[in-house]
């Protein structure tokens, strides 16, 4: 009750324990002054705390206005008398927090100035983060910082056996926890983590790196002993490569390939083998080809030597085959094919191979690659060249074609025994280029590349190497072949202004650069029906030949509009030329004319070897004579009926590949025959076969085969495709078919299409999806040509392109052409019914294999040369172990779908 009151209650020193934040929790009871008997006096309700650094405990003189006030404390909950009476005391508690301290301890002082209060504790700490493991790095206690709001960071230590992947960080809080770890260790190779703490790998187990995440079992073929094993020693005979990884099983060298097979074509020869049985556990197996040249007498052999040559190479080979080209002929071989990996080369006894003997074929020469300018002169030149690198045999004879510059469709050829010859009768001023070639037993090399001789003029009587002199008598001219219509309007241009009228083309081109557009770039079709006047279309497209340069030796046959002879050409500055002649009968009508010179409109349009080609027309005198190259062996029907049985199977795909040929250069040009049918190919002594009758609407009235049909239109019914027939549409693919009924003529030499059905059978039969048979020995691929051909849905068709790529393979792989239409799958006068799930519904392996559910088998079948359904049509069940398929299951798959396609194909045919 007394005035002033000045209390002091002091503590020890406290240390701080180097944290610079300490807070002081109070716990008290005070009374509430108005509770006081007799007023309030100096009652009070609050005391001052304050403090006093010091680094050691020399506190008990420190003066009052020395300290630090901490804060005035008042009480949330004061006592009365009446909670005296009742005994119950109201605790207050209060936390103050003091920062940053800088020496070492301190001194709190409570300041009483009149209060009744009781001070039951005082409670002094500061907060800490508490040590700790996170990420395999160790953090400790660390108290936190002065500021409340300040972040400590604070580095990790790696647990043993672990390493530093990313410095390990934390950061401690001003409360005491632990925030945004950082970074982080991880177990050094051949140790783990387990609860935080990197674990031993034990012996038969590694971790070859600390970023695996544990330790793992040794791979197959590879162990260790020890522990802490950063990687795995491989079992005797089995290898690891330098990059293969540790956790790769150790592998070995792959066994010897199997089954290896030869195919010699004259001095090249094919291998083909299949993978080895054990690729040693790796998958980089390639083939290494090793080449030994063997002396059949003594039996001795010797490397080949760098003059073979290896496709698509000789070492690292992926696929398992390879073929090995420019052999001596005659000659023994032997060729070791190694199977090789990546780890061959550690283990080189381990080295295994399967050997394939074989003796090269009789060959063409090589070409001949030396040739030697002699003395040219104004309009002659003289060559000579060496014999060829590797003639193969002895050499019959050389042929040496040539041409002018730029003008290859126009050659000539000669030929002689020995390695000179002169060329003449060369025009002055103009520059040559010559090819040679020789031939032996096995037929002609190839030519020689192209050799230019400049300017005749300019080079007339210059002597560039000397060449012995040619005998007249091995040099004999041999033909001239195809002359470009360009060069011969433009020569006879010449010749007609130079010197009158001759012999010739009345006619010449205003430009002869238009010339040029019209016979060399234009690539497209014109309808001759475009002009207004038919006359100008047949001028523009045909030559008009002058009447008495032809002479007409002999009737051959009976056209349409009149006979058809036989007769040679002569045009001034030409050779003399068989040629044949169609003539127009005396008393036509214009529109017979027109018709008949139509014809000629269109044959001009066309430049290739295997159209027959348009020489020119008369039109200025009479009769009007359309004038074509001869074709001595008249047309492929009745050509092939008069020879049934004489040709090889190469000869007849030969043909055939011929008038793909020309029908492609057609397609491409944009033009639809709508007749293509054996009758309408002529074919010359050289049995190459060209398309001819063209024609507009006329092409159809003038072919004996063509009849009416319910529209009206007349139309070779055995030979046109169904929806020509049922609703005029015409096109490329619709030739498509007729030439698939020309294979089927051609291969059956003649043979009349549905033999002697009806139209009206004809059109039934094929629109209900039966189609022709297989002619007898017919190759199984050409026969399903034949029915690709005869698609229902014409885009499903091949394109012609298409067919003459297909047949080119076929001859350049003769042996695929073994492989006959079954002989009871064959029935003739019966029809085939082209049924969807016949092996022609395939349109390939893949697809048959995938439908059978079987498609991881495509690739292996591809490898091994069953690429086509016909080559799949073949295979046993030896072939499928052999190509792999072990599974019994997936065996019996295979075979029962080909079975079931043999028999459906068989019962597919029905009488007529
Ligand atoms: O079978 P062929 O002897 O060949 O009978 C016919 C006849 O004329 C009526 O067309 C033959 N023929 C047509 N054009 C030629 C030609 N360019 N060369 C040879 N013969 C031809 C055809």
């Amino acid at each position: 009750m007394e005035q002033n009151q000045n209390n002091w209650l002091l503590t020890s020193w406290i240390s701080n324990e180097g944290a610079s934040r300490i807070f002081i929790e109070l716990k008290f009871t005070l009374r509430d002054c108005n509770s006081l008997p007799g007023g309030l006096g100096t009652c009070k309700e609050t005391f001052n705390m304050y403090y006093f650094e010091s680094d050691d405990e020399d506190g008990r003189n420190i003066k009052e206005n020395q300290y630090i006030k901490i804060d005035t404390i008042a009480a949330d909950e004061s006592f009365t008398e009446l909670d005296l009476g009742d005994r119950v005391m109201k605790l207050n508690t209060e936390v103050r927090d003091v920062g940053p301290l800088t020496k070492k301890g301190f001194y709190l002082a409570f300041q009483d100035v009149g209060a009744c209060i009781a001070l039951v504790s005082v409670r002094v700490y500061y907060k800490k983060c508490p040590s700790v493991i996170r990420n395999l790095a160790r953090f400790p206690d660390t108290i936190t910082g002065a500021d409340s709001s300040q972040l400590l960071e604070v580095s990790g230590v790696c647990v043993n056996h672990s390493v530093t992947d990313e410095a390990p960080k934390m950061h401690c809080s001003a409360e005491g926890e632990w925030l945004v770890p950082i970074g982080k260790c991880l177990c050094k190779a051949g140790y783990e983590e387990k609860n935080n703490t990197c674990q031993v790998c034990r012996p038969g187990f590694f971790k070859a790196s600390p970023h695996s995440p544990s330790c793992s079992k040794c791979p197959p073929h590879s162990y260790t002993l020890d522990e802490a094993s950063t990687s795995c020693l491989c079992e005797e005979h089995y290898f690891r490569k330098e990059s293969d990884p540790p956790t790769m099983a150790c592998t070995r060298p792959p066994s010897a390939p199997r089954s290896a097979i030869s195919n010699v074509n004259e001095t090249s020869v094919f291998l083909e083998w299949i993978p080895p049985a054990d690729t040693g556990g790796r998958k980089d197996v390639s083939y290494y080809i090793a080449c030994k040249k063997c002396n059949s007498h003594s039996g001795l052999c010797e490397a080949c030597g760098g003059h073979v040559r290896y496709l698509p190479q000789q070492t690292g080979l992926k696929n398992t085959s390879v073929m090995m080209v420019d052999l001596l002929a005659h000659t023994n071989y032997t060729f070791e094919i190694e199977a090789v990996n990546g780890v061959s080369d550690q283990n080189p006894g381990a080295r295994q191979f399967v050997s394939v003997n074989v003796t090269t074929n009789q060959a063409a020469p090589s070409p001949v690659s030396s040739v030697k300018k002699g003395k040219i002169t104004k309009n002659s030149i003289s060559l000579s060249w060496q014999e060829p690198d590797r003639p193969n045999g002895i050499i019959l004879e050389y042929e040496i074609k040539y041409f002018e510059k730029d003008q290859e469709m126009s050659y000539t050829i000669i030929k002689s025994k020995e390695t000179t010859i002169t060329a003449d009768g060369l025009k002055p001023g103009s520059a040559y280029v010559f090819q040679i070639r020789a031939r032996t037993a096995a037929g002609y090399g190839g030519f020689s590349r192209r050799f230019d001789v400049p300017c005749l003029e300019n080079s007339s009587g210059q002597e560039w190497e000397p060449v012995a002199a040619s005998s007249d008598q091995s040099q004999i001219p041999i033909i001239v072949v195809s002359v470009t219509v360009g060069v011969i309007l433009l020569a006879v241009v010449i010749g007609f202004l130079l010197s009158g009228r001759r012999c010739g083309y009345s006619k010449a081109k205003q430009d002869p650069e238009e010339e040029k557009m019209h016979f060399h770039n234009v690539r497209t079709y014109i309808d001759p029906h475009t002009y207004e006047d038919p006359n100008q279309a047949v001028h523009e497209f045909a030559k008009e030949i002058e009447a008495s340069c032809i002479t007409i030796e002999r009737v051959i046959g009976a056209g349409e509009f009149g006979e058809v002879c036989s007769g040679r050409l002569k045009l001034q500055g030409k050779r003399e030329l068989p040629v044949a002649i169609k003539t127009l009968k005396v008393g036509y009508t214009e529109k017979q004319r027109r018709d008949f010179l139509g014809e000629a409109s269109i044959m001009g349009q066309f430049d290739h070897p295997n159209i027959i080609h348009l020489e020119g027309v008369v039109t200025k005198s009479k009769p009007v004579m359309i004038v074509t190259e001869y074709m001595e062996n008249g047309s492929l029907d009745t050509f092939l009926k008069k020879n049934d049985g004489q040709f090889t199977v190469i000869q007849l795909v030969g043909m055939l590949r011929g008038i793909a040929s020309g029908m492609k250069y057609l397609s491409d040009m944009g033009y639809v025959h709508r007749d293509l049918a054996a009758r309408n190919i002529l074919i010359n002594s050289n049995l190459v076969c060209k398309v001819s009758d063209f024609g507009l609407s006329r092409v159809l009235e003038d072919d004996p085969e063509a009849a009416y049909t319910t529209r009206g239109g007349k139309i070779p019914i055995r030979w046109t495709a169904p929806e020509a027939i049922a609703f005029r549409k015409f096109t490329s693919a619709s030739d498509v078919w007729s030439y698939g009924i020309v294979m089927w003529e051609v291969m059956s030499y003649g043979e009349r299409p549905y033999w002697e059905m009806t139209n009206q059978d004809v059109i039934k039969a094929v629109e209900e999806g039966y189609r022709l048979p297989s002619p007898m020995d017919c190759p199984a691929a050409l026969y399903q040509l034949m029915l690709d051909c005869w698609q229902k849905d014409r885009n499903s068709r091949p394109k012609f392109d298409e067919i003459v790529s297909m047949l080119d393979k076929l001859i350049r792989n003769p042996s695929s052409l073994k492989t006959l239409v079954n002989a009871s799958s064959r029935v003739s006068n019966l029809l085939v019914e082209h049924s969807p799930v016949g092996s022609g519904a395939y349109r390939s392996v893949g697809e048959w294999l995938e439908a059978i559910k079987m498609g991881r088998y495509t690739e292996i079948f591809m490898e091994n040369g069953y690429s086509s359904m016909d080559a799949v049509a073949q295979v046993t069940l030896e072939d499928l172990r052999r190509l792999g398929v072990t599974l019994v299951g997936h065996q019996k798959k295979i075979m029962n779908s080909l079975q079931e396609m043999k028999v459906q194909l068989v019962n597919g045919m029905v009488p007529l």
